[in-house]
């Protein structure tokens, strides 16, 4: 710690015990920026570059130390000189980079190719303002701008620029770079491409701008609202401004290399994550043109070098551009992809797989298909899905295209930095072993009828149970009880997840303590999410679980039983300290909509018992753990689909026909909740679930109400929960991030790991 030592005084003309947290940190970050440089990057002869529009990395100080292996001696340092590392931290601003799982997934995913020793680079823009920043007032969420880039931050300017044509101007851009540490192992870049006369001063009113002003607000803001033709075209912009700085920095690394364009393919891997960056084939079709290609075999190249996963079968994430926003935006692309779309109607002439349909659209994922070597869903039960159901006619013509991989999450963020306690103590029983490979946290199984251990293990629960309180407590003002039952549904706000299931669930709760029966245990359900803003319903959602927050917290016949709490500003930051602290993991979704889920994978990891629906990768975790160590409701795919395929599930049928649904659902409207909460939001709300409810949220919820109360009442039996704890840590090592890479790698990308 000498150096560090060195650096605080040469800085600041006094030692680290007179620095302010603030001064400390600057410090740390200029020191650990130097630890990363000087350790060196992954490199070899090809590439992975994974091409994401989000990359929701959370604060990097903390676990860029535990990568370098030097977390332990900074802590010591510090506290030596009278400073908690926890309290730096808190210094440090979260990048606003991603949205959620899929994002959080890109990170988790740099975190392991850097580990492994793969030479990969991330590529993605700069965000300025990020998503959006959620704030609570009047029981509604409010958008503001979420800056976070400081004088001071980890991004480092590459000195790499290059020109965007659009029509009728350029853009000149220029890179950023992000250091991802691997464990123990090199470094990789995250490269965010950016321009030079971003003015975050046009936006007001929260998070409103002039959307036409190209040249100031193309890297504002993260999925800027997409809702009017303006809003639709930027994020048209945004993505071939991604891409093309992609592809000209591809090449420019490639050529370097002694790459002579005909054998791209030795030389780089793209991965399209989501069809964001799928304008990505077009634009290098086009810059291998320009260098002398023919179209043709500019093409072949290009389908040799991209792969494409699918994170959802949610319709409108499928992207479709009216082939006039392109004309608009990018014209030079259009005869490209026209000539893609020709070549694919000659062979395959059915109008499901066509790359422009009749209506002038152009669906990205077909491009992606037709033009990428590999595609793959991201969990067993969504890629069998997307082979059968969503994708089969392309899974007709090109079944070796297909593969699965299952998503993972970076143990060294989601354990080791998240839950300190919980790693020391299953480091003294199996070694560390399991920090750079997992499924050695097996090894934990021959403690499964140690009462020491189970005991040890509620107690660190119990520890970080407190924990959360105190950040409840400082986000949301209010003070919920260490020993209640934590019941935690944190991911973003959307019907098919459906957060309304768990608040019916409340409201009945509710009813049943106002009708004298109390529950033996308090129960605190914890929520956080973020709604998309123009998403009405999901905002009204919000509304919903606010005004319900309130009216328990006030009603002295409930609030010693049970209180919700919703975390404003759900981010990485808050994640991270909820996580370790739940009892019941909330994986609610519709079965076949949630494509897999990554909490799901925390939540456990941290010894949570889930209660889900047999979705996504919920199906994985089930067979894992088997039945006595997770609670299972709700229909099943199969029946989910055919039932959309019928056309034939009716809420309005089970509302009208089942008395306790009817009196839960229509607490929503009741004089007491509208004395709270806005009748245009709750009545809209209410008319939804009854009149349309897209995702059967009534259609599970008897199923569900039976589940959790069992998952509640055999909380009680504290040995046999802390017994379900063990086996659910034990077996969450399939679920690392390291894994999920390594599949990518001897599948897809075939790169050769560094020693
Ligand atoms: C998502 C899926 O909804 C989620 O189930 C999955 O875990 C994640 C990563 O693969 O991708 N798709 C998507 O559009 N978002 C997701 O989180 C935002």
């Amino acid at each position: 710690m000498e150096t560090l030592e060195k650096l605080i005084y040469d800085l600041y003309k006094k030692n680290a015990r007179q620095c302010t947290d603030e001064e400390i940190y600057n410090a740390l970050l200029i020191y650990t920026k130097n630890q990363l440089f000087e350790r060196g990057y992954q490199d070899g002869k090809k590439k992975i570059y994974y091409i994401s529009a989000e990359f929701l990395i959370g604060k990097l100080l903390s676990n860029n130390l535990i990568n370098l292996g030097i977390y332990d001696d900074v802590a010591k340092f510090l506290k030596e000189n009278g400073k908690e590392i926890a309290a730096i931290e808190e210094v440090e601003p979260e990048p606003s980079l991603g949205n959620g799982g899929l994002g959080r997934l890109a990170a988790c995913f740099l975190d392991s190719i850097a580990t492994l020793g793969l030479p990969g680079e991330g590529i993605g823009l700069n965000y300025h303002l990020g998503l959006f920043k959620q704030l609570f007032e009047n029981r509604l969420q409010k958008e503001t701008p979420n800056p976070w880039i400081e004088e001071h931050s980890w991004l480092t300017p590459a000195g790499v620029s290059y020109t965007v044509p659009f029509r009728g101007f350029s853009l000149k851009s220029s890179l950023y770079d992000i250091d991802v540490a691997g464990y123990n192992n090199k470094s990789i870049h995250l490269h965010l491409f950016d321009i030079d006369l971003a003015d975050e001063s046009m936006v007001h009113d929260g998070i409103s701008f002039n959307k036409k002003d190209i040249l100031h607000n193309l890297t504002l803001f993260l999925y800027p609202d997409d809702s009017d033709d303006d809003g639709r075209k930027l994020r048209i912009f945004q993505q071939y401004f991604m891409v093309s700085n992609a592809a000209q920095f591809i090449l420019d690394e490639a050529t370097k290399k002694g790459c002579n364009l005909h054998d791209l393919a030795d030389y780089a891997v793209i991965q399209i994550n989501d069809t964001h960056p799928s304008m990505v084939i077009p634009e290098l079709i086009r810059l291998l043109t320009e260098r002398g290609i023919d179209f043709d075999e500019a093409a072949e190249i290009v389908s040799k070098v991209c792969a494409y996963t699918n994170h959802t079968i949610l319709a409108e994430a499928l992207e479709k551009w009216p082939m006039d926003y392109l004309l608009d935006v990018v014209p030079h692309l259009v005869p490209i992809i026209e000539k893609l779309d020709e070549k694919v109607k000659e062979k395959y002439p059915q109008e499901n797989v066509a790359i422009i349909d009749k209506n002038n659209l152009v669906h990205m994922a077909h491009m992606d298909i037709h033009y990428g070597f590999s595609i793959n869903g991201v969990a067993a039960l969504h890629t069998d899905i997307l082979k059968t159901s969503e994708l089969k006619a392309f899974y007709d013509i090109y079944p070796e295209k297909f593969n699965n991989k299952t998503n993972g999450i970076t143990f060294r963020r989601w354990l080791m930095h998240c839950n300190h306690p919980l790693t020391d103590y299953i480091t003294s029983l199996i070694g560390d072993e399991f920090k750079t490979n997992a499924t050695a946290l097996e090894n934990l199984l021959k403690y499964k009828d140690d009462e020491a251990v189970l005991n040890k293990l509620l107690e660190i629960k119990t520890e970080a149970k407190k924990t959360c309180k105190e950040f409840i407590l400082s986000n949301t003002g209010v003070e919920i009880n260490e020993n209640s039952i934590y019941d935690i549904q944190i991911k973003r706000l959307h019907e098919y997840k459906r957060q309304q299931l768990n608040a019916l669930y409340i409201i009945s709760k509710y009813l049943e303590i106002k009708g004298g029966k109390k529950p033996s245990q308090p129960v605190t359900f914890i929520f956080g999410a973020k709604a998309a803003p123009a998403y009405v319903i999901a905002k009204d959602i919000i509304h919903l679980l606010l005004t319900l927050q309130d009216l328990i917290k006030d009603d002295p016949e409930v609030a010693p039983y049970m209180k919700l709490v919703m975390v404003e500003n759900y981010n990485v930051s808050a994640a991270e300290k909820l996580f370790p602290a739940c009892d019941i993991s909330e994986q609610i979704s519709l079965a076949s909509k949630e494509a897999s889920g990554t909490g799901n994978m925390k939540f456990m990891l941290n010894g949570a018992v889930t209660l889900g629906t047999m979705d996504g990768a919920n199906v994985e975790i089930s067979e894992l753990v088997g039945e006595d160590n997770i609670y299972i409701f709700g229909e099943s795919s199969e029946k989910v689909i055919e039932h959309y395929e019928k056309a034939d599930y009716c809420s309005r049928d089970i509302y009208e026909n089942d008395k306790h649904i009817k009196e839960c659902v229509d607490f929503i409207v009741s004089e007491k909740m509208l004395a709270l909460g806005h009748k245009e939001n709750l009545e809209r709300l209410h008319h939804e679930l009854i009149s349309k409810d897209w995702f059967m949220t009534l259609l599970d919820f008897n199923d569900y109400v039976e589940k959790k109360d069992q998952a509640l009442a055999d909380y009680a039996d504290r040995k046999t929960w802390a017994k379900k704890m063990l086996v659910n840590i034990a077996k969450a090592g399939f679920f690392s991030s390291d894994r999920t890479i390594e599949q990518y790698n001897n599948d897809i990308w075939h790169l050769t790991p560094a020693k």
